[in-house]
């Protein structure tokens, strides 16, 4: 089973993959968490390059490529391997950002961002997408609180420093995006508290294990 999260900056994906991996371990299942940019070796190099703030001068296209470089990466010897292990693996973040971000935010067409995301996956596409949905101002919010209490993730800011009307336009591309790929995405409102937020996501993922 392959289950990847998206949404916004600070919708909670991070927290809800973690609550996720207890759950499902507690059913004896084995999970791998990942995350892209960077859930590979070669990977960690280009997230550096693709999130640092001083990288403002990337060209939209040098941006697609660095991220379909990640993927093939990603997919090719992290993920497919551990799903070939009998593994449940759970990524921040996979093909659909690209669509969304690079598509919806900068403006390059989603038909052909899907076609070169099939060629980076090479066939490996999640059973089930759960898409955190939250309005902006509050993602942000939740962001720049949990960058204040961890630095580390200042030198990240690239995408935080977007204006506010680019993060609602990544809302309503998701939201197009989930509407068009209706057999994969499950939407479901972030905004209450992380254990609210989770009863949702669980409901999800366990109405997939079982139709599986
Ligand atoms: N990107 C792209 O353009 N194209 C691509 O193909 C790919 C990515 C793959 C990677 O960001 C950036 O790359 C991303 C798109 C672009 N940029 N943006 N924007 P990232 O991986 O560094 O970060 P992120 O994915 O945007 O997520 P995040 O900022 O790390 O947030 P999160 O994981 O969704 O949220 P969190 O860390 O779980 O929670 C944030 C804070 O809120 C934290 O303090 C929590 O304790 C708190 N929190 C969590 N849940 C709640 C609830 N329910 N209530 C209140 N507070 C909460």
């Amino acid at each position: 089973m392959f289950i990847t999260f998206e949404g916004i900056e600070g919708t909670g994906k991070t927290t809800q993959i973690g609550m996720l991996k207890e759950y499902l371990e507690s059913k004896g299942r084995e999970v791998l968490l990942t995350r892209e940019p960077g859930g590979s070796r070669v990977g960690t190099e280009l997230r550096k390059m693709l999130l640092h703030v001083e990288s403002k001068d990337l060209t939209s296209l040098a941006e697609l490529f660095l991220y379909l470089a990640d993927r093939a990466q990603h997919v090719a010897q992290i993920v497919r391997p551990a799903l070939e292990e009998g593994k449940v693996v759970i990524c921040d973040r996979f093909a659909d950002s690209t669509v969304v971000y690079q598509g919806y935010g900068r403006g390059l067409d989603p038909k052909m961002l899907h076609e070169l995301n099939e060629i980076a996956v090479d066939g490996t596409w999640p059973q089930l997408t759960l898409l955190l949905d939250l309005d902006a101002d509050t993602g942000l919010r939740r962001a720049m609180t949990r960058n204040m209490q961890d630095g580390t993730s200042q030198a990240e800011g690239r995408f935080e420093a977007e204006h506010i009307s680019f993060h609602n336009r990544i809302r309503e591309g998701y939201l197009t995006w989930a509407a068009l790929k209706k057999e994969r995405f499950k939407v479901a409102d972030a905004s209450g508290t992380p254990e609210e937020v989770f009863e949702k996501v669980r409901h999800f993922v366990d109405q997939r294990l079982e139709e599986a």
